[in-house]
């Protein structure tokens, strides 16, 4: 998917007083991999363009989120609660967050049983492909970071992993709507790389170092690729997990509409950090699994920094 090609590699979106890297991933791959590795270093985020998903896989994801959004509620509410798999409305996670939203938390291992809808059939492409795309973009970090090529990838690509789609839909809030209105609250993800792709509609914001908040402008040809709390422990917080968030839709008459896969380690994976890594330090988490930090994780609220609980101390 990744060719190399004489394309300049980046291009720097301005955005208020930040400029977020978009990296053409058609480009030189060895420059590509040492970009990616900047931009997870200064932002643990950054945009991909040219990244090899075929248009028609995201349209089709698209229109088919659109028709189970447009449903009337009790139809939604069929598919079971967000509990955690499912549909949800306004409730985010098991400990009383809320959001301006509704969304479709959907498992994408290999295992689920398959089904022929024409909407299972859309998810397991778009899934198959942001998959793909996910592994690409841990083995250039491998690349860039001189760890083995699979180091990272392996895990997303594991047939037990536990990565998820989630699908969220942002009506409109135009009545009591006021400036800072909140749709998805200020988080990180706990995962390994999180690939969102949204509609035209704007929303999503990054909080970098500084403590700032900065608006992703909204790309549809582009994916937003962020850094998960995994690893940000794996890279012994060479990158760290992007804190972000979604402020309400203001637009007057369209919807919001993101797709967000979230690459996940299988659930007896041990998360530890490579030995490259820590050549001249020592190592700031212990080793723990997936699965234990996924408890840790559903037991707490949404804007906690849940890593601290496996630092070495
Ligand atoms: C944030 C990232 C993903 O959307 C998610 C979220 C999950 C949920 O909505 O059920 C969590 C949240 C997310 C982190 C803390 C817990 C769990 C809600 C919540 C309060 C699906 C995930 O894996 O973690």
């Amino acid at each position: 998917m990744v060719v190399a090609t004489q394309v300049n590699p980046i291009r720097m979106e301005k955005n208020r007083e930040v400029e977020i890297p978009v990296i053409d991933l058609s480009a030189n791959r060895s420059k590509v991999a040492k970009l990616i590795v900047k931009a997870c270093e200064e932002y643990g985020f950054f945009l991909v363009i040219n990244h090899g998903v075929a248009h028609h896989i995201i349209n089709e994801m698209e229109d088919e989120s659109f028709e189970f959004f447009d449903k009337p509620l009790p139809e939604k509410e069929r598919v079971g609660s967000a509990n955690p798999f499912g549909y949800g409305s306004k409730n985010i996670g098991l400990s009383g967050d809320t959001g301006e939203l509704e969304y479709l938390l959907l498992q994408t291992n290999q295992n689920s049983v398959a089904n022929t809808s024409k909407f299972s059939c859309a998810v397991s492409s778009y899934v198959e492909s942001v998959r793909e795309l996910a592994c690409e973009i841990l083995e250039l970090i491998a690349k860039g970071l001189g760890v083995p090529h699979s180091f990272f990838s392996h895990l997303v690509r594991h047939f037990d992993s536990d990565s998820l789609l989630r699908l969220n839909h942002y009506p409109p809030v135009t009545h009591c709507f006021h400036r800072g209105t909140i749709g998805f609250g200020e988080h990180s993800d706990p995962q390994i790389l999180t690939l969102l792709r949204s509609n035209g509609v704007p929303g999503l914001q990054i909080s970098l170092r500084n403590g700032l908040w900065y608006p992703v402008s909204p790309d549809p040809h582009a994916f937003c690729v962020n850094i998960g709390d995994i690893l940000q422990a794996m890279t012994n917080e060479r990158f760290v997990s992007v804190r972000h968030r979604v402020m309400a839709n203001s637009s007057p008459n369209r919807s919001r509409l993101s797709m967000v896969f979230f690459g996940a380690p299988p659930p007896e994976a041990i998360i530890t950090c490579p030995p490259q890594l820590l050549e001249r330090n020592k190592p700031l988490y212990r080793a723990f699994t997936w699965a234990e930090y996924k408890l840790h994780t559903y037991a707490h609220r949404l804007g906690e920094t849940r890593l601290d609980h496996f630092k070495i101390t």
